[in-house]
């Protein structure tokens, strides 16, 4: 048998995508709860007043005026209100893993629930909230598998004290999951502390109003800063935890042979890598600290931040694994993938889904084997899957069976990485294992799950969930252990 007893299969989720209650239970406002849906032509915009009390709206790559603070327009639509609404089923979402199988559940903890203006007030109903839904997972034997922050920051940090670039941010996260460590002590034994860690980038993602490359690294400091403190606040509160990192790996390869690609290749992945560096080995690698110098980046430190770095490291590392891309040293060739998020050339050997994400299986191997050849350290598969439009026929079936092949292949590579290569995997949770809104365009019908979700692009729908025929698929791999994958 490939996977170990203990395997953790699974799904993934996040707060502001799934959970909705924007404003239920005392939560306060989070940044994302500004932000309206996209599309593939059209982005997703911040809404925003400024000082004179106007109103505006920037992308997510825009900087934001100094000063400006989140906006609700109450004539717009945002997906995060509602989302697919966790906060109303929980339950019956959590019977459907249940049925499926599901040996564990990853969710994020919405930090403006928990802390509504991000401070050091506490909503005690937010801490209720997720005692219930730790309590029916339980229940069903199913391990919560927690990220502490997924892609937001409350609101009012934003507002107040621009997000992560104030250095008192650091002291309120760490605050944060102290009381979520203490809470839920003997609860939830597995987390992790930013997702996509690399991504972060924007006032959506960590409240900074001018998002230009040397704000942008004062505040990731920060947050390695705080990752690293609430690690050791977390094996200090109870030392079963097991507290990992998460990052987006995109493995990128040579357009060609020419060197030239090759080194493209190996600026883009180590560019990604390095998030790994700080967080598993304990320091900023060589190649950034020469790039900060010749680009005339100061990271502003206090005393005895590295000593933090360096003892504060993880015990695994977290990764979504999507698809892979092709670097060139032609700009020419250059397009951005991923919600804007990279540059890459298309690859030819692959295809592509509809929003142009390389479908690439054997990309899934490749990435375990270079993680834990370079880290040697159990490895979690947080996110994978594949974003498509399902339709649902006239008796209520959905035929997503390009949603199993892609899983097929995928658990496939994964199994050989582990039988063949011997990668210590923790765990696998597919992404969005019920529908939900995605983080990239906004939209509903960009769909992951094995769970149908009735709510379209506009918000209109009964939020009724049906199986897919995924579901099933999905169940029989997990009964199997990884053994049945189907024809
Ligand atoms: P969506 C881009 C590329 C790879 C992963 O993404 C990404 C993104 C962001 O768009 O994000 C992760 O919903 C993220 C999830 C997100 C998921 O991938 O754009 O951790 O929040 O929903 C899928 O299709």
């Amino acid at each position: 048998m490939a996977f170990p007893k203990d395997f953790l299969w699974g799904g993934a989720t996040a707060a502001n995508q799934y959970e909705g209650g924007y404003l239920s239970g005392g939560k306060g406002l989070s940044t994302l709860d500004a932000i309206t849906g996209g599309s593939k032509e059209h982005p997703r915009m911040i809404s925003f007043k400024t000082k004179d009390g106007k109103t505006h709206q920037v992308t997510r790559e825009q900087s934001l005026p100094a000063g400006a603070v989140g906006y609700v327009d109450p004539e717009q639509y945002y997906p995060s209100h509602v989302a697919t609404d966790f906060y109303h089923h929980w339950q019956e979402d959590i019977a459907l893993f249940a049925e499926m199988g599901f040996k564990c559940f990853r969710m994020s903890i919405s930090w403006a629930r928990i802390c509504p203006k991000g401070d050091f007030a506490i909503n005690e109903e937010g801490l209720a909230f997720y005692d219930r839904i730790f309590d029916e997972l339980q229940k069903h034997g199913i391990e919560p598998v927690v990220t502490i922050n997924h892609f937001d920051i409350p609101m009012h940090l934003a507002d107040e004290l621009d997000g992560w670039l104030d250095r008192q941010v650091v002291d309120y996260f760490v605050f944060f999951c102290e009381t979520i460590f203490k809470r839920y002590k003997g609860k939830v034994r597995y987390w992790m502390t930013f997702n996509e860690i690399n991504f972060l980038r924007s006032w959506t993602q960590i409240g900074i109003h001018d998002n230009s490359k040397p704000k942008r690294w004062q505040a990731m400091h920060h947050l390695f800063v705080a990752s690293a403190k609430a690690v050791m606040k977390g094996h200090e509160i109870d030392p079963d935890n097991q507290i990992g990192m998460m990052v987006a790996y995109i493995p990128s390869y040579p357009m060609t042979a020419d060197p030239k690609d090759v080194f493209a290749a190996l600026q883009f992945n180590r560019d990604q890598e390095s998030f790994i560096d700080v967080q598993v080995k304990g320091y900023y690698p060589a190649h950034r600290i020469k790039e900060f110098e010749r680009e005339g980046i100061v990271i502003e430190k206090l005393e005895g931040d590295d000593e933090l770095i360096a003892q504060g490291t993880v015990d695994y590392i977290g990764f979504s694994y999507y698809m892979s891309t092709a670097s060139s040293a032609d700009p020419d060739k250059v397009k951005y993938v991923g919600g804007n998020q990279m540059p890459a050339v298309k690859n030819p050997y692959l295809t592509e889904s509809d929003w142009g994400w390389a479908v690439d299986p054997l990309g899934l191997r490749i990435s375990l084997c270079k993680l834990y050849d370079r880290y040697n350290i159990p490895l979690f598969i947080v996110e994978n899957g594949f974003g498509a439009q399902d339709v649902v026929e006239a008796d209520g079936t959905i035929n997503d069976d390009y949603r199993i092949q892609y899983f097929r292949d995928h658990i496939q590579a994964m199994k050989d990485a582990v039988e063949l290569d011997g990668v210590d995997l923790m765990g696998y949770t597919p992404w969005g294992c019920i529908d939900l809104v995605s983080a990239g365009t906004g939209e509903m019908s960009k769909r992951y799950g094995f769970i149908y979700v009735d709510l379209d692009d506009e918000g209109q729908g009964t939020l009724a969930r049906s199986r897919k025929q995924s579901f099933f698929w999905y169940q029989k791999v997990i009964e199997s252990n990884g053994e049945s994958l189907g024809e």
